[in-house]
């Protein structure tokens, strides 16, 4: 049987969309398992079982020819493709092990009483000043506190991570407007990371020079090193700014939700996680088509862009029970947040941890926090981004 196929007028790439993504995606979902987006040329999938379904199989739907709307068969990548993000097995499996063996369990325990201690300090003086800034004050400070330093970067021009991961995120999408302006005189934060990436600007014992170390052992090439502490630093920041800035918004929305997380601080894990659910950082990927695939009657063709909406998942009905609340009773395993399947998020751990961390000295230090002004978004073509989250906190 073969339907027709729902052909949809709306930009996801939009402003109206970027701004408010949550307010369309119950369109995308009536409309259909499988949509046409007309404005972008491609498929789209909005509901949680065909997108997880589609980041499993990563056979039908690879990421080889880009993880954006660009067809890497088609176009030239925008930037030289990532050696985790942008390929499929046999490449994939060995440089993601490779990165798994740095980006390991071991390492983060190792580093967790140092972040708790940096975690503790800064949402000390936050709450002491009662009023501040939860991207400006927190969200952007926090990772930039602990991760720079894990990769072994160079000090000079850190700030300009935020930057360049504003310009690589934007990139996915369309040549919009939200791209150009991003990318207007933006070439320093480029060029920086191209010099911070090389060896002898990698500070012994970190990650970064970790990936080396791996070259010299033969695993990958020492260009393929360079290109794989590129995804370190692209993939690294923003994700987790974003992700802390969200957290922050959730508690201070859901005022019983922040009650239940003071009375037990432990549930700081679940409060990261439930955040991400609730409100995803990488909102949407895109994967091609190697062959004709069927969904639910609709028949896609070989070499067809679908994008999957992660965050739509994370919200659908379907799935989850009042899913557009912000619930600590919630069991959020199975979002995908962090992607699933093969190219399921690397850096997890380091958010998780950033996460439980600021979740945990939040809860331990402020009786309550709110809204003291309106959230502003910062538009972006693949991350649900936050320029300010003005908040007021009584201390504990
Ligand atoms: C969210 C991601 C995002 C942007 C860049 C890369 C990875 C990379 O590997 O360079 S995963």
């Amino acid at each position: 049987m073969t339907m027709t196929l729902a052909r949809l007028d709306l930009d996801p790439f939009d402003e109206a969309f970027l701004a408010d993504p949550y307010a369309h995606h119950g369109a995308i979902r009536d409309a259909g398992r499988v949509v046409w987006l007309d404005s972008i040329g491609a498929y789209g999938m909005a509901h949680y079982e065909d997108v997880r379904r589609a980041l499993r199989d990563h056979e039908t739907y690879c990421s080889a020819r880009g993880v954006g709307l660009a067809d890497f068969a088609k176009e030239e990548p925008f930037r030289p493709r990532s050696l985790l993000l942008e390929v499929d097995p046999p490449l994939h499996n060995r440089t993601r092990s490779m990165m798994n063996g740095i980006v390991s369990l071991k390492a983060l325990k190792q580093f967790r009483p140092l972040w708790k201690e940096k975690a503790e300090s800064l949402i000390d003086e936050l709450v002491g000043r009662r009023r501040f800034d939860a991207v400006s004050d927190l969200g952007e400070v926090f990772p930039m506190m602990v991760f720079p330093d894990t990769i072994g970067l160079m000090d000079e021009g850190r700030e300009l991570l935020l930057d360049y991961a504003a310009i690589v995120f934007n990139a996915f999408g369309p040549r919009n407007a939200v791209f150009e302006e991003c990318n207007r005189g933006k070439e320093g934060a480029i060029d920086w990371v191209a010099q911070a990436c090389k060896r002898e600007y990698l500070k012994p014992g970190g990650w970064g020079m970790q990936v080396y170390e791996a070259a010299d052992r033969g695993v990958c090439s020492h260009d393929e090193a360079e290109r794989l502490v590129r995804s370190f630093l692209s993939a690294g920041v923003d994700t987790t700014v974003n992700g802390i800035s969200h957290l922050v918004l959730a508690l201070a929305e859901h005022p019983d939700e922040y009650a239940k997380l003071r009375a037990n601080p432990r549930l700081a894990v679940k409060a990261f996680e439930e955040s991400l659910r609730w409100d995803s950082t990488v909102q949407t990927f895109f994967r091609t088509t190697t062959r004709e695939v069927e969904v639910a009657g609709t028949v896609i063709p070989e070499g067809a862009k679908v994008l999957l909406f992660l965050a739509a998942a994370n919200r659908d009905p379907a799935r989850w029970e009042n899913p557009e609340r912000f619930d600590l009773d919630r069991n959020a395993s199975g979002h995908v947040g962090f992607g699933f399947g093969i190219h399921q998020c690397l850096g997890q751990m380091v958010a998780r941890l950033e996460g439980e961390l600021i979740a945990t000295a939040l809860a331990e230090r402020a009786a309550a926090i709110r809204l003291a002004g309106p959230p502003l978004r910062r538009l972006n073509n693949t991350l649900h981004a936050i320029e300010s989250l003005p908040v007021e906190v009584t201390p504990a």
